[in-house]
């Protein structure tokens, strides 16, 4: 099954097999392993966030991207293996049924977003980026209500997507600069044969536009 929830905006559900889902569990747990692992941002107001990230190719804090842990330990940020970049490039040319757009999609970017039970993402938009090329989306784990917005303020009209574990979404075109947020996961429905009893995991692919 496909949607295109809004030009652009496109939901794969179930987009990943078991097997997969699995190494990517494996994958993220090795990632956030210091150094450069999980952290907590902390944005200009002096709040932390309540998602934790672990970013991979390129590091980023609020509001930028560095190539070093510059909100943490300072370490180098770790690489972006290449076969997660190819499986990005299968997923959008999947998503938009365009093997030519999969072909020139070159991420350099990986944030990996762990929600425990009362994580929350509020309503924002991704412009750290130079690229405006479209954002992968994998989801691992505990279910959540993501809320697709608007491309003029964090307000409604707004549209409440339920997101599952192996979903994919791609967020490119008119899309790209919707605002959107994760306003509560659902705890207790990730299904433990992927090796994860507690929890939602996000993988964003993204190209930085930077170099
Ligand atoms: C998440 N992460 O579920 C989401 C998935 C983030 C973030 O929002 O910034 O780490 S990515 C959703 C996304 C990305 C770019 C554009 C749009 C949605 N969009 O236009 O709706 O942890
Ligand atoms: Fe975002």
């Amino acid at each position: 099954p496909r949607t295109e929830i809004a030009p652009g905006a496109v939901h794969l559900p179930g987009w990943l097999s078991l097997d997969l889902q699995r190494r990517l569990v494996l994958a993220c747990r090795d990632w956030a392993k210091p150094p450069a692992g999980l952290r907590a941002a902390r944005l200009p107001s002096g709040a932390r966030m309540s998602v934790r990230t672990v970013c991979l190719g390129w590091h980023w804090y609020p509001y930028r991207y560095s190539r070093t842990v510059d909100d943490g330990d300072g370490s180098p940020v770790k690489p972006l293996p290449a076969w997660l970049a190819e499986l990005g490039r299968r997923a959008v040319a999947e998503a938009y049924q365009d093997p030519a757009a999969g072909e020139s999609y070159r991420p350099d970017v990986a944030l990996v977003n762990f929600y425990d039970a009362d994580a929350r993402m509020g309503m924002h938009q991704d412009r750290d980026e130079v690229s405006r090329a479209p954002v992968v989306s994998l989801s691992l784990g505990d279910e959540c209500v993501f809320r697709f917005g608007n491309t003029e303020n964090r307000n409604r009209p707004w549209t409440d997507v339920e997101l599952g574990s192996g979903d994919l979404f791609v967020f490119g075109g008119a899309s790209r600069l919707a605002y959107h947020g994760v306003p509560r996961t659902r705890p207790g429905t990730a299904d433990p044969s992927i090796g994860m009893t507690a929890g939602r995991l996000n993988i964003t692919l993204r190209e930085s536009g930077m170099d």
